[in-house]
């Protein structure tokens, strides 16, 4: 068989270029990060000619006796990094991981509670363009003006007056940690079932640097390419103990039996067809690496990068939603700045850093404007910058935005960008 260069030429070129990109662009891309030579190994494998239906030891094709070994392997080594009694692997997006709560535990018309996207939130937890808004009851709670953080006291309000049959935590865009403790005596004073979506965070809260879902929640659904540096896909998660927390707290739906088997039939066969085994054995690799101790340095590192960010915005007179971060991300709001998020998107663009535009709380501007850029730390950490890089990473940002038309300017600094960048190597290959 022919290699793809052999193959396929112009295709090749094009991941060429885009090895390039992300071997000499500085990636601040909240959600992005860099997979190990091992994780891309597995997803190039042969395991993609394998349908696998079903799961371990019940599946609905023969051959499936070493793919049934990768998704174990994948399932335990989940469960011993979060802690949790049970997993589902199979996911292949979080959105996918986050259609399947919903079939599990609502009926169309169904009232949830989730954050607002416009205050930091995400598509699937209600918004109105999405399946989630379009097919069930979805209420809001944002943040405060004032302080860009949720107040729980305000959730409580918002829940006794909706009633919701579930209520979701979870951000895309939200840079304080959560109270999961509080959310649950909220839940269990409506009756409502609790679903944490740690996607963004769930590297941070296996290194444990961040507060545990967990225990508290009904259900944890997660990404797995983000902090948590795997593959593109989606897990979903149960902690310890939880079928026999789940008619305690929500006695509205009554007793549900085998929590497990529910939401397994709600990936298979409830909204998705063969899982991705080459991905599902990326997952197993990364959950791997997540296990080892240099992982919690990792995450570590991340936090304290992000923190250095944040003090070295508020030096040059950045204004921060929240005023900082708890997490691997910053929400800059532009506006005492002159400028919006997508004049800093394509400028910085321009001068090889990526990052995006993005609503910022009480936004004037719309979406495809917006007041804010969201800037996160996790791939950059994973290329080895430490808190010395990252102030240099915002001068270089900021020296983008004092001048943002000006081409020269953009090219000096995207000089200095690609100089970084070389003394960081990442990526040695294309295609493995
Ligand atoms: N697209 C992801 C993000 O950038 O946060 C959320 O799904």
């Amino acid at each position: 068989m022919k290699s793809l260069q052999e193959q396929d030429p112009e295709l090749n070129k094009y991941l060429e270029l885009e090895t390039e990109r992300q071997n000499l662009n500085f990636e601040l891309i909240a959600s992005e990060n860099f997979a190990s030579r091992a994780t891309i190994e597995a997803m190039g494998s042969v395991l993609t000619n394998k349908y696998a239906e079903g799961y371990p030891g019940k599946r609905y094709y023969g051959g499936c006796e070493h793919v049934d070994k990768v998704e174990n392997l994948a399932r335990e080594r989940a469960k011993k990094l979060f802690n949790a009694d049970w997993v589902n692997v199979q996911p292949h997006s979080g959105a996918s991981a986050n259609a399947a709560i919903y079939l599990a535990y609502m009926k169309p018309g169904d009232t949830l509670l989730g954050l607002d996207l416009a205050h930091g939130g995400h598509l699937t937890h209600g918004s109105p363009v999405n399946f989630s808004g379009i097919t069930y009851n979805a209420q809001f709670y944002g943040v405060e003006k004032k302080t860009g953080r949720i107040d729980l006291n305000i959730v409580r309000e918002k829940a006794k007056e909706v009633q919701p049959r579930m209520i979701s935590i979870g951000a895309s865009a939200y840079t304080r940690d959560f109270d999961y403790e509080g959310f649950r005596d909220i839940a269990n004073e409506v009756g409502a079932f609790l679903w944490m979506d740690m996607a963004h965070t769930a590297g941070l809260i296996a290194a444990k640097v961040l507060n545990d879902p967990l225990p508290y929640s009904d259900v944890v659904t997660t990404t797995t390419h983000k902090t948590l540096r795997g593959p593109r896909g989606g897990m979903i998660l149960v902690g310890k103990d939880h079928e026999n927390r789940l008619g305690v707290v929500a006695p509205k739906s009554g007793r549900v039996k085998n929590i497990s088997e529910v939401l397994d039939s709600a990936i298979f066969p409830g909204t998705q067809g063969g899982p991705l085994m080459h991905v599902i054995a990326a997952k197993a690799v990364a959950l791997g690496e997540a296990l080892q101790p240099d992982f919690i340095q990792y995450q570590k590192q991340v936090k304290l990068n992000a923190k250095k960010m944040a003090e070295s915005f508020i030096e040059r007179g950045y204004s921060l939603v929240s005023g900082g971060t708890d997490n691997h991300l910053i929400l800059v709001d532009l506006r005492n700045k002159g400028l919006n998020g997508k004049i800093a998107e394509e400028a910085l663009d321009r001068a090889g850093i990526t990052v995006n535009k993005n609503m910022v709380p009480f936004d004037t501007e719309s979406p495809f404007v917006t007041s804010g850029i969201r800037i996160g730390t996790p791939a950059l950490t994973t290329r080895g910058f430490k808190e010395e890089e990252f102030t240099e990473v915002v001068r270089l940002i900021d020296k983008v935005l004092q001048k943002p038309t000006d081409e020269s300017n953009l090219a000096d600094v995207k000089k200095s960008v690609q100089e970084m960048c070389k003394a960081f190597p990442l990526y040695n290959f294309t295609t493995v």
